[in-house]
């Protein structure tokens, strides 16, 4: 193994750790030789109503697609999250949480949070919410949202989790595709010294005249400001609380049951509903978050993704919670009110894991280290990276400067569809490289291939697939399973297709090198470049937009829109703002676009096809190279976009 920027597991670790190398390739080897045998043991770390005889039955092939995993057990989500616990002592703490402002302090036990759940099912009963039926949560990072989620898991209702960041139009087309009876919010969120409407995002998603199945609101008191009422559709939180009996049996569910929905972007259309099932997922969120985090009994864990997307389902709700561990929940945003509330916290709460997104560590990397100076951080094992490629300069700072040298990183690979980790060191097992995800996790068979789907062998760089289904894995589009087949099954046939590029090294390490489709990484965040497109081309001012992502210090890629306007209306900075302000409003914060260029005319095929191609390089700067323009109607388009192009330096 070549040692150029190698660092190796600190002795001490591998000592202690679940997993070491051997064992991580023993282990390894049986999973891809004998799957069965394999997923056999490992199903038994959770509980199961009715035991599994059947292990997997899968196929990737395009006309015959089958994903099935344990297929003929029943078991509960919720009761493997919470009940099973109680037995060892219901004083143990399941959440620690720390408010915005860090005056405000909450801890719940696994016994409090298995009453509230309970409760929190029946008051969903009461409201008409039946097994299969799905609710759509719009929350803020408060314990409640995992209340939430987990009451509907115990009742077998399929939760939907809105990030709180998103429009009320992105909540509107969320509820109707889920069909949505009933939405669970707040008054408002707290994040960053600032409050969120939530409610007030929920009423005007509401006012839209297609949606038309939500039947009640029930809204949770954070901040207690004053809000829009609708009597008869509107119920607080607490009021029904108060009348609910602490008693619910858990649902018996199949493996196969779906447990949630979570919107993503894709390349073209709307955001899909990501369907995930039941025991498969459990399975793979409980092991992945044990073995890849090395964790034991008792540590403080600490993810500070939003529970809006699916690290904060997989590693701050189910994983977590299904292993009993103890989990730090953050309201607001961990450089906030200073770059040195990350260290705080970890100080104050004795962190022992901590799993966070490079864009946080840029951010405070760009604010300088002397806001560690009294960061103490000696409760620090472990830490993870997720969410986009992290940059070998980032991850050094991040080694050095919050894990005082000591601390593996691991920097985790997967999608909200593959449910879980699926390529990662392991802490006391993988020897790391900084911006390496490194080897595959167990049962995972990554493979590159090339445009044609050709099998890339050695050392090599190509389009990362998957080979074989994992327990994790989405189950469909919620309803629509040909787009599920025609988005991951139809490029490379056999084969799962992941979007992303991807090389590998000689030492079989991978090299996650971001996406190969038309999805933008913004600060760990997936977004369609033509979900930014469609917002930009709804407003009256805007006859054609492209966009792309390019590189940016902080975000990873920020969002550069290439805009045509109509004809006789003349550019400004004011309709600048005004677009960037729109998008904002059509889609959420996370879509604004960073910079706007104003375009004549876009590249385009005869067809009229956008060649993308070309607006990334220019977006990048990257213009001596552009690569053949022979194919496009109007080449002079190009050199017209190379001359009024950003600087964005
Ligand atoms: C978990 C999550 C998935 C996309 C994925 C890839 C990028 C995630 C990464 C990473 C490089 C990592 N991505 N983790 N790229 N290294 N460790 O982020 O899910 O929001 O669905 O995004 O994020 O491009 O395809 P999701």
């Amino acid at each position: 193994m070549s040692t150029q920027s190698l660092y190796k597991v600190p002795g001490d670790i591998a000592a202690n750790a679940l997993i070491n190398n051997e064992q991580y390739k023993k282990m390894y080897q049986e999973s891809i030789v004998n799957p069965d045998g394999f997923w056999r043991e490992q199903g038994k770390r959770i509980d199961w109503i009715k035991p599994y005889t059947k292990i997997k039955q899968t196929s990737f092939d395009d006309k015959d697609l089958s994903i099935n995993w344990f297929y003929d057990g029943t078991l509960n989500a919720s009761a493997n999250c919470l009940d099973r616990h109680l037995a060892d002592g219901s004083d143990k703490i399941a959440i620690i949480w720390e408010g915005d402002d860090a005056r405000d302090q909450r801890t719940l036990t696994y016994g409090q949070l298995h009453d509230q759940v309970c409760r929190f099912a029946n008051v969903l009963r009461s409201q008409g919410v039946c097994r299969g039926d799905v609710v759509t949560i719009y929350m803020p990072m408060v314990p409640e949202t995992a209340v939430a989620m987990l009451a509907c898991a115990r009742i077998g209702a399929i939760h939907s989790v809105v990030f709180g960041g998103f429009s009320p139009d992105s909540i509107a087309s969320r509820v109707n595709d889920g069909q949505s009876r009933v939405i669970i919010t707040a008054d408002e969120g707290v994040r960053g010294g600032r409050s969120i409407p939530l409610k007030h995002n929920v009423d005007l998603a509401l006012e839209h005249p297609d949606v038309q199945c939500v039947e009640k609101v029930i809204v949770l008191k954070r901040t207690g400001s004053d809000i829009y009422w609708v009597e008869g559709r509107d119920i607080w939180w607490h009021s029904l609380m108060e009348l609910a009996s602490e008693h619910c049996p858990p649902e018996e569910m199949g493996a196969e049951d779906p447990l949630f929905l979570l919107y993503t972007s894709g390349s073209t259309g709307n955001p899909k509903g990501v369907l995930h099932t039941t025991g498969g997922y459990l399975v793979y969120a409980a092991m992945s978050h044990e073995y890849v985090f090395d964790y034991k009994p008792g540590e403080v864990y600490w993810c500070t993704a939003d529970v809006g997307w699916i690290t904060g389902h997989s590693y701050m709700v189910y994983g977590p919670f299904a292993n009993g561990a103890t989990v730090l929940m953050h309201e607001g945003v961990p450089n906030y009110p200073s770059p040195a509330r990350l260290g705080e916290m970890i100080d104050r709460h004795k962190v022992n894991i901590l799993y966070t997104a490079p864009t946080l560590v840029r951010a405070l990397m760009a604010e300088g280290k002397e806001h560690f100076e009294e960061y103490d951080g000696s409760s620090l094992r472990i830490m993870g990276s997720v969410g986009e490629p992290i940059n070998p300069e980032a991850w050094r700072w991040y080694h050095e400067v919050i894990g005082h040298e000591h601390c593996p990183i691991v920097d985790t690979w997967w999608q909200t569809e593959t449910g879980g980790i699926l390529i990662t060191p392991l802490p006391g097992a993988t020897d790391t490289k900084p911006g390496s995800a490194t080897r595959p996790f167990f049962g995972v068979k990554p493979a590159l291939v090339d445009n044609q789907g050709n099998i890339l062998e050695g050392a090599n760089e190509g389009n990362l697939v998957l080979l074989d289904s994992w327990p994790g894995q989405m189950r469909t589009i919620y309803g629509d399973h040909d787009r599920f087949v025609l988005t991951y099954f139809k490029t490379f046939r056999g084969m799962y297709f992941t979007g992303d590029g991807a090389r590998r090294d000689e030492d079989g390490y991978y090299w996650i090198t971001g996406r190969v489709d038309d999805v933008i990484n913004v600060s760990g965040h997936r977004l369609g470049t033509a979900e930014v497109e469609s917002a930009l081309v709804a407003h009256e001012k805007v006859a054609e937009a492209a966009v792309v992502g390019y590189p940016h210090d902080i975000k990873g890629q920020g969002i550069y829109a290439y805009v045509t306007l109509i004809h006789d209306t003349e550019p400004s900075e004011e309709l600048r703002q005004e677009l960037r302000q729109w998008v904002r409003k059509e889609i959420g914060a996370l879509a604004t676009p960073d910079l706007i260029q104003w375009a004549s005319g876009l590249p385009k095929t005869r067809s009229g096809k956008i060649m993308r191609r070309f607006l990334r390089k220019i977006a990048a700067n990257e213009v001596t190279n552009l690569g053949d323009a022979s194919t496009l109607a109007d080449p002079a388009v190009i050199d017209t976009l190379i001359e009024s192009r950003l600087n964005r330096s």
